[in-house]
């Protein structure tokens, strides 16, 4: 199938303990990593959105970023374009899939690839960090002006999301999804089956929306040997050997409505392996046509 893709780059750090993730968008743009998928002819670099200092503080300004987040990729899916998103703090994941939902007329599916479950509330959080949050903002838990960003929530319905590679979470993040009936599927369970049968069985479970999917990877999803550059590194993580097979295989799904990679952190990108990793991915899930 041919896809136009728009590289967004979403510029927060204001969702993190540690906001060294602002700098990822621009740090990409020129990353020599980036170079070849920049001359790519079905490949075009969009805006890169930048926090501004809202009044009321942290959730105003996320929520600020994440609605004008929406709109550009509202806009890039009804303009038939496929938006890849560019972190930044995994916070601005409210916004993409929020614009992506807007521009859907059925529900649509998420598969989420992070060490971490990001579904705390307010109430549930132990560390206020506002990127623990996005997940259980998309299925309607959470600040109300984070909920209802480019449209009323839930964005998401808890039957067709899975998590895949968790392996750090506190226990109320954990009973949220179990109650909603989230399929989380943590490092210990691939260890034991093998990344390929367990990305199958959630692959299947996102494709099950009406309205497609999307992938939302946080790069700390990946060990930190391999992706030193990211914002939280949680240790015994998964392989590019193992993911980069899983992530290819998407290609040319014509249900795959957009994808995002959040969590770079170019101050910790020891010799630019995370960049490089990421420019990688991007070529693996979207590979360029013969003659294109
Ligand atoms: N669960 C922790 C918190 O709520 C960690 C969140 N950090 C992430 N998430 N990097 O992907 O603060
Ligand atoms: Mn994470
Ligand atoms: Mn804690
Ligand atoms: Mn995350």
């Amino acid at each position: 199938m041919h896809r136009t893709l728009r590289l967004i780059g979403a510029a927060s750090g204001v969702g993190a303990q540690d906001p060294g993730c602002h700098a990822g968008p621009t740090a990409l743009h020129r990353a020599h990593a980036f170079d070849d998928l920049q001359r790519r002819p079905d490949l075009s670099w969009g805006e890169t959105l930048f926090p501004r200092q809202a009044l009321g503080g942290r959730v105003a300004e996320v929520a600020d970023l994440c609605q004008r987040l929406a709109e550009a990729v509202r806009q890039a899916r009804e303009r038939g374009e496929t938006p890849v998103v560019l972190g930044g703090d995994h916070s601005c994941a409210i916004g993409t899939w929020s614009g992506v939902r807007a521009a859907s007329p059925a529900p649509v599916g998420l598969l989420w690839l992070d060490a971490h479950l990001d579904s705390h509330t307010p109430e549930s959080t132990h560390s206020g960090a506002l990127h623990g949050m996005p997940l259980a903002c998309l299925l309607g838990q959470g600040d109300r002006r984070l909920v209802t960003v480019g449209g009323p929530g839930p964005k998401l319905l808890p039957g067709h999301v899975a998590l895949i590679g968790v392996r750090s979470y506190e226990p109320e993040e954990r009973e949220f999804l179990d109650r909603l009936g989230v399929r989380v599927f943590t490092i210990d369970e691939v260890r034991q089956r093998g990344l390929p049968a367990v990305f199958g069985e959630a692959l299947a479970r996102v494709r099950q929306a009406p309205g497609g999917y999307g992938v939302s990877l946080d790069l700390d999803v990946f060990d930190p040997r391999e992706a030193p550059g990211v914002g939280s590194p949680e240790p015994a993580g998964l392989s590019q050997t193992e993911l980069m097979p899983a992530l290819a295989g998407l290609a040319g799904d014509p249900a795959l409505l957009a994808l995002e990679v959040m969590e770079f952190n170019p101050d910790r990108d020891a010799g630019g392996r995370t960049a490089a990793l990421l420019a990688r991915l991007i070529g693996a899930v979207f590979p360029r046509r013969h003659g294109a």
